[in-house]
């Protein structure tokens, strides 16, 4: 198997990130868009094709969720994908001629790092509480979109605690600075999480329905049916809080609130056979699949705006 058809340690990531920049002067460039509680740094590529300036922009964000370790392996296979068949595939190619793309590959790392020393399915940040006993933040909780309301809780030991106030944790708040700061170039917000392999948008915080909400519903329609298509996977898809349940405290929700209206969250395979524990030797196609949703939705949205 290839480099990208394994999962791999923390450390391997940070090294290949450096590698992928350093290879690709000219395409890639490193962004430090902050740091963990325990202090890793938060590393982004941006993919740039054109030197044009105030281009417009996509955001895609892998594991916020520790053990959702397809997530991060999407992120690696996107940006390789990305660096490999540009020029060669006439949809990677236009996409990356008409926007940037800003890749993290992992949201949590000091929860990811724990995944591979101590604790396989743990899902939180790490940062300790009040209480010795429970530690993290579900990162996904701590955003600030009917922060902490129902589908969320406000006890430490939960494995769904929202912090002690939105943006508590400074993972999620690097996170949302970056994405204020850049919200005027960044047209599409995508995070990948696993598992049961739907194609959410907003709202999870609400029941509500989103302004633009027959746009994205289209949009992740017509993406469900090509990987049904290509990949004879059945991908579920619709508003969060009536697809799956409600929560709260998003990122997805959030970067649409902040003004970015195509908000996604993709939940990559599979249905509950292997859950987290996917095997290695199903990262290709997991990743297929999400990229031809990630293509299908970046060129809907090139259409739109
Ligand atoms: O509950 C979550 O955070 C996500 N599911 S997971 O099994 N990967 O934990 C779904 C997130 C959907 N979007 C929002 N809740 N905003
Ligand atoms: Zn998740």
């Amino acid at each position: 198997s290839t480099f990208y058809e394994r999962y791999h340690r923390l450390e391997d990531i940070y090294d290949w990130l450096n590698r992928t920049a350093h290879d690709n002067p000219r395409t890639v460039k490193t962004i430090l868009v902050g740091s963990s509680h325990e202090k890793r740094p938060l590393y982004a590529l941006k993919l740039s094709f054109s030197d044009r300036p105030n281009r417009k922009a996509m955001w895609i964000d892998c594991g916020i969720h520790a053990r959702e370790w397809i997530s991060p392996a999407f992120c690696l296979w996107f940006v390789h994908h990305s660096l490999s068949f540009y020029n060669y595939n006439k949809e990677i190619t236009d996409i990356l001629n008409n926007m940037d793309v800003y890749v993290l590959p992992v949201m949590n790392p000091d929860g990811y790092k724990y995944t591979w020393t101590t604790n396989r399915m743990w899902r939180k940040n790490r940062a300790p509480s009040h209480n010795p006993k429970c530690v993290g933040v579900d990162l996904n909780r701590n955003f600030d979109a009917n922060w902490c309301t129902e589908g969320a809780l406000p006890y430490p030991c939960s494995e769904i605690y929202c912090g002690a106030f939105p943006e508590s944790e400074p993972e999620s708040r690097a996170v949302a600075d970056f994405l204020r700061q850049h919200k005027d170039s960044i047209q599409l917000y995508i995070s990948i999480h696993s598992y049961s392999q739907m194609l959410l948008f907003p709202y999870s915080c609400t029941l509500e329905e989103a302004g633009n909400h027959n746009d994205l519903l289209e949009m992740v329609q017509e993406a469900a049916r090509k990987i049904r298509t290509f990949y004879r996977s059945t991908y579920k898809y619709g508003a969060g809080a009536k697809t799956i349940y409600l929560a709260p405290g998003g990122s997805d929700d959030w970067a649409y609130d902040l003004g970015i209206k195509y908000s996604f969250t993709f939940e990559l395979q599979d249905r509950g056979e292997y859950g987290f524990l996917l095997p290695p030797s199903r990262i290709g196609n997991a990743c297929n699949e999400a990229l031809t949703a990630v293509k299908t939705i970046a060129l809907k949205v090139m259409e739109k705006t």
